[in-house]
Parts: structure tokens; C-alpha cells; sequence
């Protein structure tokens, strides 16, 4: 298996090429008055979890085409990852789901990913499917459900949850619920989210001081006419009764098409209610395609709203985390062009002339400010990523390293070419 001094050696061999590519793209910005090395200090400590879940093949609700050599436990999941971070040097978390992915042995889990340099982000619950020793249904809805005992099984269930984390050392819970209904009149709407509004509660009553409650919203599916938590309004008004601990996590894929995403980032950073992100991309609904595969521009406009934020708001710090998952791409690859998506708009973001901006806005000059957020986002900083990651150790090319050294092929001879990944 590829180890680090691989890695070394290999970005030792593209030495030459990178600097033929970094130092005009880095005096262009220098001669523009930015400091470039502030920019790729931002890049270097930037990390983005991995879920548990992203590892193995997703796939449709008609197929699924394993790509062979997927992770068959936990241990296996957090290799992945650990291959992940050792060749982009950007993803050094784990957000475990449970019930698919339980520690059994918490202590030793924790050795392993620490060995990997991973921590352990969010934690999520699951109260969207049956599990096999269940002792109810959450057909009709788990917080939000008309009787107590599904109710208080759900609740039991993210309790639960915390508690593995905290034997993580996470500090966080996500909560996303798959709880509405799909007829008019099935559902009470103003009974079933007080109902929602206790059960978390007491859920929020279990975290410990130093953890979060992340509350995720859906407008629709796996229901089709109403969802407890629908948009970001309900989630904020969720999270504001609940408590400091308590904010909204924005899902990209979870939006209506053409919603503005980027205002709905800048207005929940101003409450300082935002705490955390799910990356994907999608062109018709919860499509869980790779980041900015689709709406390159509209991902970068939202990152731009998230330095704003982030440089202008006192919003807590974020968590950030992909949710995608594919059935037509190996899932190392994705990942790694995910996450390389991700820090390419960041950098876009942290280079847009916010003083120019502001100018533009105070004297209502609307095509100067297209000028400003289009000249970062037209500007080509991925050598400045790659510059960042060869820094803290990652590959010059994780995805050209990753195919060259036949890590799947490996892979698939580890594990077999038929094993399937816990999840969905
Ligand atoms: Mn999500």
C-alpha cells in the first residue's frame, strides 16, 4: 500500500512542473494586493469530515454496482479515510452513523483513527428505517410521531448516539429526520412539530456542555406532500427555542431547485445559528452528486457568503462534511474530487476583493460587483491548493496518485472484489 514517503518522493518529482504553474497564478494575486501566504494558511488547516456512509458504492433505488474492495467494517472505513487524508491532507475526520457503523470497542477505535491522524466529527442518528431488533416502526414518523413509545424509542435512540460520541470524543450530534407525511390530512402540521419541538428537548437535555445538536432540514422525501422540518426557518426556529447548543445544518442537496442557498447562509450566520454543512450537488433534487459537479458558480457564491460570515459574524465555527454518495464513480475518487472542489471555492472565496465589493454595494455599481465575485471565480487557483497540500504532506495529484499506484486494485485483493459497505 502507498505510505507517505511515496508520496514525498513523487511531489519531489513534480517540483518543477508545480512551480511552473503556482508562481504566476501567485504574483497575479500578489500584484492584485493579496497576501498569498495568509490565503494558503487558511488552505493548510482547512479539514472536511468524511461520513462513514461515503465509502462504499451508493446506489439507486433500482440498483446498486459495487466497485469491489469496499470497506466490510468500521476498522476498514477508517482506513479509507486514513488513505483519504494521507493523500489530500484535508480530511482528517470521521462522521460516524449510527447504527450502521457502532464501535464496539470504543477505546480501540479511537487508537486506530488516531493512528490515521482522525478525529471523530458528528455523530448521526437514524430514526429513518426499521432496524432489525426494533421494537417499533418508524413508519409514520419517529420524533414527531402521534404515539409516545415510538416517541420515546427515538429519543432513546439519539441519546444513545451522544453517548457513543462522547466515548469518540466527538462533539456533535446530527439530527435529520425523515419524519412528514405524504397525504394532505395525514398529519396534523402544527401537533406533529410541538410533538418534533419536545422530543428534542429532551435530546438536547442529554448533550453534554461542550457538545452541539446540528438540526437538518428537507423539504421533501422520503415523504411527498410535507416534512416535519422542511426548511431552514423551521429548523432555525427549532434550534433557537432549544438552546445555545442547538443550530442549523445546511444540506446543499436539500433544497428546493434555484433556492438561493447563499442567502440563507449569510441570514443564519447573522443569527449565529449556522453550524454546519453537508457538501453535494445535484441538478434536480437530492441528487448527492459530487460538489460543484453541477452549479460550479452557485457553490462558490455560497462559500463566498461563508468567509464573509465567517470574517464578519461572531457564528460559531462549522462543521464541515460531505454527504454524497455514488453508484457510477469509485468512492475514493469522488471523495478526493470532492474535497478538492471544495477547498478549490474556498480559496475563490478568500480572494475576492471585499473592500472593492463593499465599494461596488455602497454606490449601488451592480456591474462592478459581477467584476469582483467573476474575477475570483474565473481566476484558476488550483495551484495554490496543490501548493497547500504539498505543504502538509498530501499529493501533489491525489487523484492521478491514487490511479497510479492501483489503490483500488489493492484494495479489491484485500478485501474481495463482492464486499459491501454498511449503509443504505
Ligand atoms: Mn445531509
Amino acid at each position: 500500500m502507498i505510505t507517505k514517503n511515496n508520496i514525498l518522493e513523487n511531489n519531489t518529482a513534480k517540483k518543477a512542473l508545480h512551480q511552473k504553474r503556482f508562481t504566476p497564478v501567485a504574483d497575479t494575486l500578489t500584484d492584485q494586493g493579496i497576501d498569498v501566504e495568509s490565503i494558503l494558511k487558511k488552505l493548510d488547516t482547512f479539514q472536511i469530515a468524511i461520513p462513514s456512509w461515503a465509502l462504499g458504492t451508493g446506489g439507486t433505488r433500482f440498483a446498486r454496482f459495487p466497485e469491489g474492495g469496499e470497506p466490510r467494517s468500521l476498522e476498514e472505513k477508517i482506513e479509507d479515510v486514513g488513505l483519504l487524508h494521507m493523500l489530500n491532507a484535508s480530511s482528517n475526520a470521521i462522521s460516524l452513523h449510527i447504527p450502521w457503523d457502532i464501535p464496539k470497542d470504543a477505546k480501540a477505535i479511537k487508537e486506530l483513527a488516531s493512528s490515521h491522524g482522525l478525529l471523530f466529527d458528528a455523530v448521526n442518528s437514524n430514526t429513518f428505517q426499521d432496524q432489525p431488533d426494533a421494537k417499533v416502526s418508524y413508519k409514520f414518523g419517529s420524533l414527531c410521531h402521534v404515539d409516545k413509545h415510538v416517541r420515546d424509542e427515538a429519543i432513546a435512540h439519539n441519546k444513545e448516539v451522544i453517548d457513543h460520541g462522547v466515548a469518540l470524543g466527538s462533539k456533535a450530534l446530527t439530527v435529520w429526520l425523515a419524519d412528514g407525511s405524504s397525504f394532505p390530512g395525514q398529519l396534523n402540521f402544527r401537533e406533529a412539530l410541538q410533538r418534533t419541538q419536545d422530543s428534542l428537548q429532551q435530546i438536547y437535555d442529554h448533550l453534554p456542555a461542550d457538545w452541539k445538536v446540528l438540526v437538518e432540514y428537507k423539504p421533501y422525501e422520503p415523504y411527498f406532500y410535507s416534512m416535519v422540518i422542511p426548511d431552514w426557518g423551521t429548523s432555525h426556529l427549532l434550534a433557537s427555542s432549544l438552546g445555545e447548543k442547538a443550530l442549523s445544518l445546511v444540506d446543499l442537496g436539500h433544497h428546493l431547485p434555484n433556492t438561493n442557498i447563499e442567502q440563507i447562509v449569510a441570514i443564519l450566520m447573522m443569527q449565529k445559528k449556522l453550524g454546519g454543512f453537508h457538501f453535494n450537488d445535484s441538478k434536480y433534487g437530492d441528487d448527492d452528486l459530487t460538489v460543484a459537479s453541477i452549479k460550479p458558480y452557485q457553490f462558490f457564491l455560497i462559500f463566498n457568503e461563508l468567509v464573509d460570515g465567517m470574517q464578519n459574524t461572531k457564528n460559531p465555527e462549522l462543521s464541515w462534511m460531505i454527504d454524497a454518495s455514488h453508484n457510477l464513480k469509485d468512492p475514493i475518487e469522488d471523495l478526493i474530487q470532492a474535497i478538492e472542489a471544495i477547498k478549490i471555492a474556498y480559496a475563490q472565496a478568500l480572494i475576492v476583493d471585499r473592500a472593492a465589493l463593499k465599494k461596488a454595494q455602497a454606490t449601488n455599481d451592480v456591474s462592478a460587483a459581477q467584476e469582483v465575485l467573476q474575477n475570483a471565480f474565473r481566476t484558476d487557483v488550483r495551484a495554490l491548493v496543490a501548493e497547500s497540500r504539498m505543504r502538509m504532506g498530501g499529493a501533489y495529484d491525489p487523484l492521478r496518485t491514487f490511479r497510479e499506484n492501483q489503490i483500488r486494485k489493492e484494495l479489491i485483493a484485500k478485501r474481495g472484489l463482492k464486499t459491501v459497505a454498511t449503509g443504505l
